[in-house]
């Protein structure tokens, strides 16, 4: 599935803007037909956006279950003839469609988009009624995972992950018109030989039967530099411009579909960064040169519009991010909007890209503490369904992101339990879900703190060591000097396994304007010194690769005791002020290669 594109033979209406909106806390709509008619009793709502908070409502923030959103859309006149596309970016975390009266498609996972062919059912000039039934529940057989317990005032949401079970439809929503004979999907592999490209490409057509073909890559210029003819094949680029790490460069690659008079039936535009990545030894290299990763690990989060991706905020982190001195960052903790992959590759920031497989820890429950007393894989909890859920969310993110050359490393569950034997039979499979998917990047996961070295038993599949610690945190709160030995001796055993490490997550909760004179945690001098521990401690372990903070900015989460309106780990506030360590950070990565 491409995404929708406005090209010579292709045209796209966007859905956002306001739509009509209602819960449905007894699951009655689906039953009563809601979409068969406008929905009755609804408020109105934004499309992109979370919609926990943009009612003053506890009701609307803590819902559980269903939400139905509806619009009616035009179908512009001029399709007449056209293959008509209903487009989904995502809905958070599932959803069932329907045009009109007819149910057009079902969708499990929050972050990866879903779309249907609805020509059958769209009159090019005419309205139709596009209704979403949105489920934003959690359970054992969902990524990720969570459980709803009854209690004696009705039901509640459980989940270990520490971020606000923000829902809803987070991206834009699609019309769009394709010809008939179409490009159904583009995949580019692309390499280096000196200084030659080569750009290995593999289409897919659908109604094409009697048709050819043809791709042409061109410059940032829009100068012909190679083409071809035929499904899949391999395009030489002499005198290649590399995309790299801070000096992002896109080729363009045109992909039509041609008939027999040379007509150009379909063209799909695929842009296209030619550059390398490889794990050599304890190394990570990109265009075959080491790579050191600066930057943080991310959340989708912003005051009112919560998960719902927006133009302006993207456009300020990656400011943020530039001031700072990052060069990557990881998508925790699940796949972001497209815009923001986009972004990173015209901008040539660095992204490990990450499933929303987060929380498959009972041993956790927003952040350290609090299990409820489940195991995490047995029959009854994560099972074998769930992994066939989690097969299917690493399969649609490889399909979804395989093009970006931004994407140098993908991440399939953060810190899972993985020192069991129940662990390690739950992610072999999965590995080679990953490989198969895309044979030409790395694969990791995310491992936490309770599974340390000799006791992990998954991390022996991974190309790459992505370790979260808070040595000086949660373990030797305020006790510097202790945290520096013990996280000194559990790097050093890591090392031994020869393989590159990444820190994806080290951090300390900091309440922005909070001093201390002697580094007291919370304080922002804390999160300072805090840091600079840690730094002592990477740079002297040849294998660390890469150090990305916990976390770029503060963020929501569910309530307790662990969290102060939010987890406060952020180098910015919520609204993006900086704390002391946004300063430090600057200094370090600017002068760090
Ligand atoms: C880790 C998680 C992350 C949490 C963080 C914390 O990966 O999502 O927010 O620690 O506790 O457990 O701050």
């Amino acid at each position: 599935m491409l995404r929708p594109q406005d090209t010579a033979t292709r045209e796209t209406k966007r859905l956002d803007g306001l739509w009509s909106f209602r819960l449905d806390p007894d699951s009655a709509g689906r039953d009563a037909g809601w979409f068969r008619q406008p929905l009755t009793g609804a408020r109105e709502m934004a499309v992109p956006a979370s919609f926990n908070d943009l009612a003053a409502d506890a009701a609307v923030r803590d819902h559980i279950g269903d939400v139905w959103y509806q619009r009616v859309v035009r179908v512009p006149k001029g399709w007449a003839g056209e293959r008509i596309v209903l487009h989904f970016e995502s809905a958070t975390h599932r959803a069932t469609v329907w045009v009109n009266d007819t149910e057009v498609m079902s969708h499990e996972g929050g972050y990866t988009p879903f779309a249907a062919d609805i020509t059958g059912l769209a009159v090019p000039g005419q309205e139709l009624r596009v209704t979403a039934l949105v489920d934003n529940t959690l359970s054992f057989q969902s990524i990720p995972p969570g459980v709803i317990e009854q209690t004696p005032t009705g039901p509640a949401q459980i989940y270990w992950h520490d971020f606000f079970n923000f829902a809803g439809l987070h991206r834009s929503v699609w019309l769009a018109a394709t010809p008939p004979a179409y490009v159904d999907d583009v995949t580019v592999v692309t390499g280096l030989a000196g200084r030659t490209g080569t750009v290995d490409y593999t289409t897919v057509a659908a109604g094409a039967e009697s048709l050819g073909t043809r791709v042409v890559l061109r410059d940032a210029d829009g100068a012909e530099v190679a083409t071809a003819t035929g499904a899949a094949g391999h395009l030489d680029v002499p005198g290649v411009t590399a995309w790299a790490p801070g000096a992002p460069y896109l080729y363009d690659l045109e992909v039509q579909l041609v008939d027999e008079a040379g007509g150009v039936r379909d063209s799909y535009h695929q842009s296209v960064g030619i550059r390398t990545v490889e794990v050599q030894g304890t190394q990570f290299l990109i265009n075959g040169e080491p790579f050191y990763f600066k930057g943080f690990g991310m959340h989708e989060d912003h005051a009112t519009i919560g998960k719902g991706h927006s133009d302006a905020h993207l456009v300020h982190d990656f400011e943020l991010l530039h001031w700072i001195g990052a060069n990557s960052f990881r998508t925790s903790h699940y796949p972001y909007s497209e815009e923001v992959l986009d972004y990173a590759d015209r901008h040539g920031v660095v992204l490990i890209d990450e499933v929303a497989a987060v929380g498959l820890n009972m041993g956790l429950g927003g952040g350290i503490f609090g299990g409820q007393g489940y195991p995490t894989f047995s029959p009854g909890t994560i099972n074998d369904a769930t992994r066939q859920v989690h097969a299917q969310a690493i399969r649609e993110l490889v399909a979804r992101d395989k093009n970006h050359p931004s994407v140098v490393l993908w991440s399939i569950a953060n810190e899972p339990e993985s020192d069991t034997a129940g662990a390690e039979e739950y992610f072999r499979p999965l590995f080679d879900v990953a490989r198969a998917a895309d044979p030409t990047r790395p694969v990791g996961f995310v491992n936490v703190m309770l599974a340390p070295h000799g006791a992990c038993r998954v991390s022996q599949f991974a190309d790459v060591l992505m370790l979260n610690r808070y040595y000086g945190w949660y373990v030797n709160t305020g006790d510097l000097a202790g945290a520096e030995e013990a996280w000194t001796r559990e790097i050093t055993a890591w090392a031994g396994d020869g393989k590159p490490i990444i820190i994806t997550e080290y951090g300390a909760d900091t309440m922005s304007g909070l001093h201390s004179l002697t580094p007291q945690p919370w304080s922002e001098e804390y999160q300072v010194a805090y840091l600079d521990m840690n730094h002592r401690v990477f740079d002297a372990c040849d294998a660390v690769v890469g150090e990305q903070v916990w976390n770029f900015a503060d963020f929501a989460t569910k309530s307790g005791i662990m969290r102060v309106g939010g987890n406060k780990k952020g180098v910015f506030t919520r609204d993006r002020e900086p704390k002391s360590a946004a300063f430090a950070l600057r200094r370090r990565w600017r002068a760090k290669a």
